[in-house]
């Protein structure tokens, strides 16, 4: 599988956006700002929470916060007392700066989208023993609702998951699984791909336990030839190969696209 980012190709600077009743409007790819009520006004809308009891001098707080950050006339839509001497906010601001989107590109994943029938055709092509996969949600972490999605018969947004399909023997080890367990797991099933479910962020969690993870398989020799998949809400491809992992799947992931990216990078690593 390759690592690389692959290039986002280049749209045309210049695309129309429908407005209401007023036809084709030019939007400036290279120079797009934020939408809130007409095109390029730059407003854009921020909740946070402030550790300030819930007053008029909060809510000047928070004001001030997004001039700090460079934001133009803060309004507060909404506040309110989160208790505990906390304030919750809803601010709308004026944003000044742009985006080029001509210049912006985000890894892809290296796979063709296969459909179930197609991610089963590839298998019998090229294999006569099922896929090993194994699963877990690793750390403290016990989100597992996620990574049974996935894997579980049951499945996700009318898919089945990788649970049903006739290529793939599949172990689900669940919640709040160790590196290291799930390490020795996977040796003890040989495993052909892991599958890693993180969903709390706080403190950037995910990132140092799915770095460890991989830190951890190198030591032990089991990096090579074994294809490392992590997903969750705020996970992406392009976080998972910066994490050293093989792919990564976001929010709102179906199990198909799972499968078809397994199969591949699983027929591909037993290429010669
Ligand atoms: C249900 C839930 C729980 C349940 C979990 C039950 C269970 N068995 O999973 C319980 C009540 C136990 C729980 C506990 C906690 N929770 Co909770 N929980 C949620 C909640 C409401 C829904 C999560 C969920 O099930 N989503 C549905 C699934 C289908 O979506 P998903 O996880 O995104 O998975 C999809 C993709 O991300 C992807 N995917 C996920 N994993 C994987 C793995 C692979 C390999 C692949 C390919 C894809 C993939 O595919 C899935 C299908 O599309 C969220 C808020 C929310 N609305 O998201 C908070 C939330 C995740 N919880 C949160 C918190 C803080 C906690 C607690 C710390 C609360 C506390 N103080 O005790 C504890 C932590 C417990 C622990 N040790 O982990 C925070 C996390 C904040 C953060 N960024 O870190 C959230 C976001 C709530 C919030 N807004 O504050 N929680």
């Amino acid at each position: 599988m390759s690592k690389h980012p692959t290039q986002t190709p280049p749209g045309p600077s210049l695309v129309p956006l429908r407005g209401a009743g007023k036809g084709p409007r030019p939007v400036n790819l290279q120079a797009v700002r934020a939408y809130g009520d007409t095109l390029d006004d730059g407003q854009m809308m921020l909740s946070f929470a402030l550790p300030v009891p819930f007053s008029e001098e909060a809510k000047e707080a928070g004001r001030e916060l997004c001039r700090k950050m460079g934001l133009l006339e803060p309004q507060v839509y909404h506040a309110h007392d989160l208790g505990e001497g906390f304030t919750y906010l809803t601010i709308y601001a004026r944003n000044p700066h742009t985006v080029d989107f001509t210049k912006i590109s985000v890894p892809k994943l290296d796979a063709r989208r296969l459909d179930r029938h197609g991610v089963e055709a590839l298998w019998a092509e090229h294999m006569t023993r099922k896929i090993r996969i194994l699963g877990a949600c690793t750390g403290d972490d016990a989100h597992t609702v996620g990574i049974d999605a996935i894997l579980n018969v049951k499945g996700y947004h009318g898919e089945k998951g990788l649970e049903a399909y006739k290529c793939f023997e599949v172990k689900n080890l669940g919640a709040q699984v160790s590196n290291d367990v799930l390490l020795q797991e996977a040796r003890a099933f040989a495993a052909d791909a892991i599958l890693v479910s993180q969903v709390v962020t706080q403190k950037d969690c995910h990132r140092s336990n799915l770095a460890a993870l991989i830190d951890l398989a190198e030591a032990e020799g089991l990096r090579a030839g074994i294809t490392y998949v992590c997903g969750g809400p705020r996970l992406s491809h392009a976080i998972a190969l910066e994490l050293g992992f093989d792919a990564g799947f976001g929010a709102g992931t179906t199990p198909t696209e799972v499968a078809s990216f397994v199969v591949q990078a699983v027929v591909r690593e037993r290429q010669p």
